[in-house]
């Protein structure tokens, strides 16, 4: 026997109902990360060298976050341009570079 499937409409009913614009899936992108730059820096060994290195990224024009690993020996920065984050760093005698 021939079967076809369900005409349209014959299953309208409180199922195919929908709450109009209560779910937004859709993710907003943070904009926190948008320009993050993961540094290694090597040379520091204590908490003067972090503060110091801190002060350094921080000093450099478009940084608006700084965050100093010590024992990674790592940075992240967000904000600035890539040279200038790296020769501020080399100023106080530290070596940072692109992680
Ligand atoms: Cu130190």
């Amino acid at each position: 026997m021939h079967v076809e499937p369900s005409p349209r409409g014959e299953v309208i009913g409180p199922v195919l109902r929908r709450t109009d614009g209560a779910v937004d899936n859709r993710r907003k992108a943070p904009k926190k990360g948008s320009n993050m730059t993961d540094l290694t820096v090597s040379g520091m060994t204590c908490g003067h060298c972090k503060k110091a290195v801190e002060e350094a990224l921080s000093s450099v024009d478009g940084v608006t976050s700084v965050d100093v690993d010590l024992d990674a020996g790592r940075a992240k920065v967000e904000g600035g341009n890539l040279d200038a984050l790296l020769a501020a760093v080399a100023e106080e005698g530290y070596t940072a570079a692109p992680a």
